[in-house]
């Protein structure tokens, strides 16, 4: 299909994102007249879509390339997207289920959802989002792409897709991850998702669950299992939230949050070595050696794969001989350059951390050096996030990395240390309102860690709901060269009640010469 004169409405695109999933159709939106790409991305998630748009904005010359029919790749097809979806309802599930038989709250055992039902929500609804994508990058970005084919890079200067040779003059790979599989006995077995595969392929309702892994999709997931009324069994090497994957966990934090999930009833096996998958056709039981070294049985009707994703970086070895690094991921310098003259790697394809933010901006870092802005992006430090029932994000050290890192540590957090959290209905904010009058304990965790001598903050940590905003400019302050002080949070505008206290909390004490805990 040619879309390239063509007005196409957004509820028209969902409809031809319907019609041609699954096809080998291509959905064509390529200028007149041939010539000279500045860059050809082949794969059109976060980082091509924004890649491509930034070298067009940029003034140059863009194709995008995807085997799917749509753009915005598996955020709003299989990750993200599904994954907040699902956790907004895991956080309303949690607290019913925390306040049942109270105000308006039904009885605890009347509490149950359909994970099915939600899933279902999700499929007939994602079009919506890549028919956006697919509308905005054409109608408004003006980008060119083909779509629903998959494309064959000949060399860093042609790139083939659906007949048609296209030339460039450098080549942006941005051909993603995927979950990296199970490999043990029973791995075959009917009944073991992971994120891809729950959206795709879920056609009955887990009632038991076990989770294999403790990485961010393995605690998310697991969450909204539990919420849902499926009863679930995290089984994770490494202690939860202390894996490898995730740097700058406050050790606070963790146990606040690791101790509501087992208080909502997740069991967390740590320590644990899953060993089989058994079964008759389907799973029945996952065997998996617990901390010492005894094997264990776990029966369940539905296994999660939280095992961690890897780069797809066959292909672009194939094509291009790329490097690739110990862990598989293509290496790409801070201009995102590969080992190859004038092929550029991007988002996923690099390694961790697989989030939106990197890939956008990788691809835009991209754009920019093709377009002969040397521009470098160093992804090493980010604020971050992740979901139980609550949403936890944290940015800059934990309190124990502080206490490494100077010798004059000052800590305001709420509630305070001393304090019995049960005691005290803070933090009072945004989405604990309830919690705060009802069940104080479950109000949320918040805390500011700041070097003493020169007053700047180096570390937040929030629990709790509504932050992630404030976290995205948080990082930005914090990472500023002159960083920023506590009496700077305390000069700021905070809106009362805010999600996170940090605003109000510095004021109270920035006026100390010589700064204390709060
Ligand atoms: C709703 C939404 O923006 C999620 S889809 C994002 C895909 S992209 O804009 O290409 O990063």
């Amino acid at each position: 299909m040619d879309v390239r004169e063509q007005s196409i409405s957004l509820p028209e695109w969902t409809q031809i994102i319907d019609e041609y999933y699954g096809t080998d159709e291509p959905i064509v939106n390529v200028h007149a007249g041939g010539g000279v790409y500045d860059a050809i991305f082949v794969g059109g998630g976060a980082a091509g879509r924004f890649g491509s748009s930034y070298l067009r904005a940029m003034g140059g010359r863009a194709l995008v390339i995807d085997a799917w029919p749509f753009l915005g790749g598996t955020c709003p097809h299989q990750a993200c997207v599904p994954h907040h979806l699902f956790s907004e309802s895991a956080a309303l599930l949690e607290r019913e289920r925390r306040l049942a038989g109270q105000l308006w709250f039904r009885q605890e055992g009347e509490i149950k959802a359909s994970i099915l039902d939600l899933v279902e929500v999700f499929r007939k609804g994602r079009n919506t989002a890549h028919a956006f994508m697919n509308w905005q990058t054409k109608d408004q970005l003006n980008v060119e792409y083909v779509l629903n084919a998959p494309a064959t890079v000949v060399d860093p200067y042609t790139v083939e897709v659906a007949g048609m040779t296209f030339r460039t003059r450098n080549v942006v790979l941005g051909i993603g991850a995927r979950q990296r599989p199970l490999q043990m006995p029973g791995a075959d077995l009917r009944g073991i998702y992971d994120f891809a595969s729950l959206v795709e392929d879920l056609d009955y309702e887990p009632s038991r669950c076990v989770i294999l892994g403790g990485s961010k999709v393995a605690v998310e997931y697991g969450t909204f299992f539990q919420a849902a009324g499926c009863q679930t069994t995290i089984l994770t090497r490494s202690p939860l939230l202390r894996t490898r994957s995730l740097h700058h966990v406050d050790e606070d934090i963790r146990r606040y949050v690791v101790g509501n999930m087992r208080g909502s009833g997740i069991e967390i096996v740590e320590g644990a070595s899953p060993m089989s998958i058994e079964g008759n056709g389907r799973v029945q039981k996952v065997i998996a050696k617990d901390a010492n070294g005894r094997a264990r049985e776990y029966e369940c009707d539905f296994v999660f794969n939280g095992t961690g994703e890897m780069p797809n970086s066959e292909l672009a070895r194939k094509w291009l001989g790329v490097k690739v690094g110990a862990s598989g991921a293509v290496l790409a310098d801070t201009r995102m350059r590969t080992s190859v003259d004038n092929v550029y790697a991007v988002g996923d394809l690099i390694g961790a951390p697989m989030e939106m933010f990197k890939a956008r901006k990788c691809g835009m870092t991209a754009a920019r050096n093709i377009m002969g802005d040397p521009y470098e992006f160093d992804f090493s430090e980010y604020p971050d996030f992740l979901h139980t029932t609550y949403e936890m994000t944290w940015v800059g050290l934990s309190e124990d990395e502080a206490r490494q890192a100077y010798p004059n540590v000052t800590v305001i957090q709420m509630p305070p240390k001393s304090v019995n959290p049960a005691d005290l209905p803070l933090p009072c904010a945004e989405g604990t309102m309830l919690y705060a009058f009802l069940k104080p304990e479950l109000s949320g965790l918040q805390k500011c860690v700041i070097d003493g001598d020169t007053r700047k903050v180096v570390g937040f940590h929030h629990v709790g709901y509504g932050a992630k905003d404030a976290f995205q400019y948080l990082d930005y302050l914090m990472r500023r060269p002159e960083g920023i002080t506590i009496d700077e949070m305390g000069q700021m505008n905070e809106l009362f009640l805010n999600p996170e206290h940090f605003i109000q909390l510095s004021r109270l004490r920035a006026g100390n010469e010589r700064l204390a805990d709060l």
